[in-house]
């Protein structure tokens, strides 16, 4: 699939990462997005070994600015965008609503579902005067069901499996396809270590089953990306087999390794 061109946002680890590495090896060009400069010049000195382009760009999706400046550079220096993948997310915090973090809860907010739209309202116009494109959101299981102490977090992928609803109405007929991914536990991603802010007793949390890894997710991704054009793959809910849904997970120990 030469000549396709994806931004990726939260490429520095974990899911956008390894999509990063995926859409790459199928041939790809990347525009990689992420807050961790030396990250990026690492996956880029990694990636960047032909001629499919590896462009990286450092900024903060919680601010507006930052965003357009990106939207602009993009504009100016590609003709074609492919796939907008919105995959940069976090949780921060795990406490009962009684007893949250109004810091944590004002990040995930800003980032998950405020940043998420920043990037939506830049791209797609692009997108629309293409007459083409696709949007894929990182959803979660939490945008399907809550569980205790997820408040905020399961809020803003509530949000966001809104948002991929009314974006896809929005969209659909200037030929443009809309979908998510909503993945359950994913390991080899920094998601439970940023949730638990760097303390890695408790960000120890899949060591008694098996989950996603997040080149599972980044699997499911290039398949919608890559379906012909008269398909839209709208959602892909996703999850280890030892874990039934948001509360019920099979913690007996690590099957299938
Ligand atoms: P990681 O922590 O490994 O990756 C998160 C990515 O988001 C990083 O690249 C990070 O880059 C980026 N990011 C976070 N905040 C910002 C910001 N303000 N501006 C720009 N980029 C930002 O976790 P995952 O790979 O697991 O997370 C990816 C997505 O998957 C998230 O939306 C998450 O909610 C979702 N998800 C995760 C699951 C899991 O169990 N791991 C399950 C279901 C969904 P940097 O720090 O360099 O800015
Ligand atoms: C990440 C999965 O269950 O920790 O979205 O919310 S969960």
């Amino acid at each position: 699939m030469p000549n396709k061109t994806a931004i990726i946002t939260g490429a520095t680890s974990g899911i956008g990462r390894a999509t990063a590495n995926l859409l790459h090896d199928k041939g790809w060009g990347l525009i990689l997005t992420g807050r961790r400069m030396e990250r990026l010049k690492d996956i880029k000195s990694k990636l960047n070994e032909n001629d499919r382009i590896v462009d990286i760009h450092c900024f903060d999706i919680r601010s507006y600015n930052e965003c357009a400046k990106f939207a602009a550079r993009i504009e100016a220096r590609f003709d074609h965008i492919d796939l907008l993948f919105n995959n940069a997310g976090l949780a921060q915090g795990l406490a009962p609503v009684n007893d949250g973090d109004i810091s944590d809860w004002e990040t995930m907010l800003d980032t998950n579902v405020k940043g998420l739209l920043y990037m939506t309202r830049l791209i797609s116009p692009i997108m629309v005067k293409q007459g083409s494109g696709m949007v894929i959101n990182t959803c979660s299981t939490a945008g399907k069901e809550v569980y205790p102490m997820g408040n905020v977090y399961c809020a803003t992928k509530h949000a966001v499996d809104a948002l991929t609803k009314a974006m896809r109405l929005d969209l659909y007929e200037h030929g443009i396809r809309v979908g998510q991914v909503s993945p359950g536990h994913v390991e080899s991603t920094e998601f439970a270590e940023v949730r638990f802010h760097g303390n890695k007793q408790k960000a120890d949390i899949y060591s008694d089953f098996n989950p996603l890894k997040a080149k599972d997710v980044a699997a499911a991704v290039a398949f919608m990306a890559e379906q012909p054009a008269h398909v839209n793959i709208q959602d892909i809910l996703m999850m280890g087999t030892q874990q039934a849904n948001s509360n019920y997970i099979d913690r007996s120990g690590r099957n299938y390794d």
